[in-house]
């Protein structure tokens, strides 16, 4: 593992996977690192900062979809089932669903224990009397759900079009796993982001204030900051392309000049032009979203979209 030391003197410890996730990505050709290194503290600050920027639709209008249909989620999952968000929970789009269906439990799962207790605490103080069990797991695989909620039926919450940061089969594999997960009698309520035309598309993913690029640009700077890394930042633009044939927007780094640098003590090399492919952002029209939800093992009972159908929430029991 690398010993990393900060200009105060203190010491940390890279993640050994971040490591060798970006040294096999920058190797390989078309080179590409996981979305899911985006999201140091700073990257996370800039997410954040993203769900408010006028051109990212996402956020405000699932939250909008949400607020509309409680009463409709409740009549159809019931009260007293077990939440299981997927993902830390936000702090606007799930005290929407809870205050809606009355549940009997909330587990909130998420990689990062760090957010988990955060939005856990968060949780709790909003609703006093709901039973909060954080579950700190890699949701990617099937768990073994807390003992206290074995019981309860389940439903799972997975908002955000976070499934659509995922190829089509790696999206397939996790809705099968959530559906292993849940049990019997589960339900999942599910964001995802439809197509639509690449001037909407693009600009979402390409500001005029430059937080997306900050966001993509920080990738680089965590290379620098946690992995020895002498990546010179300056020379990299943030690209976002729609690409129609698999549907997603692409986000890349492209090297606007010969580079070379070192990462953990590796030289890698650029031409001008050349891109790291950073993040996939999928997006679903209603036939295909139904298709993958079947693919992955659920059967869709029920769907919302906003007036303009950027956005749809899907129901579906397993
Ligand atoms: C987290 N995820 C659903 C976002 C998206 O829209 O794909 C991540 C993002 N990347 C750039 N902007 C937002």
């Amino acid at each position: 593992m690398l010993k990393q030391e900060a200009a105060d003197g203190t010491r940390s410890f890279a993640d050994p996977q971040f490591r060798a996730d970006v040294l096999a990505g920058l190797a390989r050709r078309p080179r590409a690192i996981p979305a899911r290194w985006f999201y140091d503290r700073r990257g996370s600050e800039l997410f954040e900062a993203i769900t408010d920027l006028p051109e990212y639709y996402p956020t405000r209008t699932e939250i909008g979809i949400l607020s509309r249909i409680g009463g409709d989620v409740r009549a159809r999952v019931g009260a007293g089932r077990a939440v299981v968000e997927f993902g830390s929970g936000s702090s606007t789009k799930t005290p929407l669903l809870l205050g809606a269906i009355d549940p009997s439990a909330y587990v909130p799962i998420d990689i990062s224990g760090d957010f988990l207790r955060q939005s856990s605490r968060a949780l709790s103080a909003a609703f006093p009397d709901l039973l909060v069990l954080p579950f700190e797991a890699d949701f990617m695989r099937p768990l073994a759900l807390p003992r206290a909620i074995a019981d309860a039926p389940k439903l799972g919450f997975f908002p955000g079009s976070t499934i659509g940061n995922m190829t089509p089969l790696m999206a397939t594999d996790l809705l099968r796993a959530m559906r292993a997960s849940l049990g019997e009698g589960a339900m999942l309520l599910i964001g995802m982001d439809r197509i639509k035309g690449a001037d909407v598309l693009v600009p979402a993913y390409d500001d005029a204030a430059g937080v997306t690029a900050a966001f993509n640009l920080n990738l680089l700077e965590r290379i620098n900051r946690e992995l020895a890394g002498t990546v010179p930042v300056d020379a990299f633009r943030h690209v976002a392309r729609w690409n129609d044939d698999r549907a997603r927007i692409e986000m890349h780094l492209q090297a606007q000049r010969d580079v070379d640098f070192t990462v953990d003590g590796r030289p890698f090399q650029m031409a001008a032009g050349e891109t790291i492919h950073t993040e996939n952002s999928h997006k679903y029209g209603a036939r295909d979203a139904r298709i993958l939800l079947r693919a992955g093992g659920w059967t869709p009972v029920a769907e919302w979209t906003d007036p303009d159908g950027l956005f749809a929430v899907y129901l579906a029991e397993a």
